[in-house]
């Protein structure tokens, strides 16, 4: 594919050249952030912090780190850096436990988040010639709202579709000739199969890119999706916390996101020491928002597991790369005693030949953990004869023992009846509630 860039000189520039930015840029913004921020004063007070003693991106792990949790006790004012007349938007996050995150945006914000969701559509070949549907939800979630910004900047028909109505967005996608579509894997995934069942082939379908992010998928997944709709998928990464979609995007290598490190600043640190991990190390990933104005993140903690790479890359960017997130300090399973995480289970059904319509129940019976996984057969493996089904279950169990170390119980249910998600899919049920 022929590259493109939507601000090249940022996208491929030169590694001093782009320390010397962050650099400048971080001096600023913790100045911004000490003389603006109350709540942030005090935590560098205590650390014995200066503004003054930080003279570079070098000095960046002088600076104390953030957490979710200091951003619930800071709801919904204490993080402002900007007087709320300056600010043009807020988002949140879904808020599942505890108070919800909420982000405010000035308008410089919002455009330089939305130049991250345009390089994103631009490396996939996006151009003004396409028509870009948006099936992200719209609203406080950030995925809507970030990729139609993206869509407008690069000069893409947008159809502000948002998720849901999937008979409609088929209508739309095929009536409008729609070439990218951007929504959740899993959304990608059901407006596939819904496509198929209604009788499209691949080569029937306009699309030839989506966009997909929001939560994590597999390899496997992507090559299932990239079958089913004719098109390269492409993966985009984000948070509420610091913008939402497109911190970090693919590229035609499709091998890892870049991050937009012009804009946040990627470290890796070891989730129980703090300590900065070297390149190439697994760990929890801490993202610095250089030159946000109204929400100004520094060092704070994401509790996604990922890896950093400078390798380079041959679509040209110098941006460093993070690989999928391998999961969450926060997701992953303990049951009796083994760390499950939810991909894992994933990979080993797209393996055996299952779709990814799955839910994993926990729970804790007589102090002993029960582990069980649901699983829809698909219309093709579908049987109603019990030994058939056993045998099928009993497969499954195995594949999952040998990926996991434990056995689960599998449970195979009709084709259908695991409830779709139009956003992020459920997959976990933990009814132990151990914390
Ligand atoms: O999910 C922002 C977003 C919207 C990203 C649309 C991409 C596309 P939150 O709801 O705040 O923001 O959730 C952020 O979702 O810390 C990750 O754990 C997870 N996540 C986001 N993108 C990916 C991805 C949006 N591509 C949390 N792969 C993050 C795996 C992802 N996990």
């Amino acid at each position: 594919m022929a590259q493109n860039y939507y601000q090249k000189e940022i996208e491929t520039m030169s590694r001093e050249d782009m320390k010397a930015l962050q650099s400048e840029k971080l001096v600023k913004q913790v100045k911004h952030v000490y003389e603006n921020v109350p709540y942030y004063r005090s935590l560098m007070d205590e650390k014995g912090i200066k503004p003054e003693d930080i003279k570079g991106i070098d000095d960046l792990h002088k600076l104390p780190f953030l957490t979710k949790a200091d951003l619930r006790d800071a709801y919904p004012y204490g993080l402002l850096a900007k007087p709320l007349e300056d600010c043009v938007r807020i988002h949140s996050t879904s808020g599942t436990t505890g108070r919800r995150v909420v982000a405010f945006y000035t308008q410089n914000d919002v455009d330089l988040w939305e130049d991250c969701c345009a390089r994103a559509i631009v490396a996939t070949g996006g151009s003004k010639k396409d028509v870009c549907q948006v099936a992200y939800g719209y609203g406080l979630f950030t995925g809507g709202f970030g990729l139609n910004g993206g869509s407008h900047k690069v000069g893409c028909l947008t159809l502000p579709m948002s998720s849901g109505n999937t008979e409609r967005q088929i209508q739309f996608m095929m009536d409008l000739n729609a070439t990218i579509l951007c929504c959740t894997p899993s959304y990608a995934a059901y407006i596939g199969e819904s496509l198929k069942e209604q009788g499209y082939k691949p080569e029937d379908i306009p699309l030839k890119a989506g966009i997909f992010g929001a939560e994590p998928w597999t390899e496997e997944m992507r090559k299932g999706i990239e079958a089913t709709l004719g098109i390269k998928a492409y993966d985009i990464y984000g948070l509420t916390e610091t913008t939402g979609p497109g911190v970090s995007f693919e590229c035609s290598e499709q091998t890892g996101m870049h991050v937009n490190e012009d804009h946040f600043f990627a470290e890796i640190i070891d989730p129980d020491t703090g300590e900065v991990l070297p390149e190439g190390s697994k760990g929890e990933l801490v993202f610095t928002s250089l030159d946000k104005e109204a929400f100004p993140l520094l060092r704070y903690r994401t509790r996604d597991i990922c890896v950093l790479s400078r390798k380079k890359c041959s679509c040209g960017r110098t941006l460093i790369k993070m690989a999928k997130p391998m999961g969450r300090t926060d997701d992953m399973l303990i049951i009796r005693g083994v760390n499950v995480f939810p991909s894992q289970i994933e990979t080993v059904l797209l393996k055996e030949g299952y779709e990814p319509n799955y839910q994993i129940v926990v729970d804790r019976v007589n102090n002993n953990d029960t582990f069980d996984v649901n699983v829809e057969m698909t219309a093709e493996q579908f049987t109603d004869k019990l030994g058939d089904v056993l045998k099928m279950e009993k497969a499954l169990a195995n594949a999952m023992k040998i990926m996991l170390g434990i056995n689960p119980a599998v449970h195979l249910l009709p084709p259908k009846s695991i409830a779709r998600s139009e956003g992020k899919a459920v997959r976990v049920i933990d009814k132990r509630k151990l914390i």
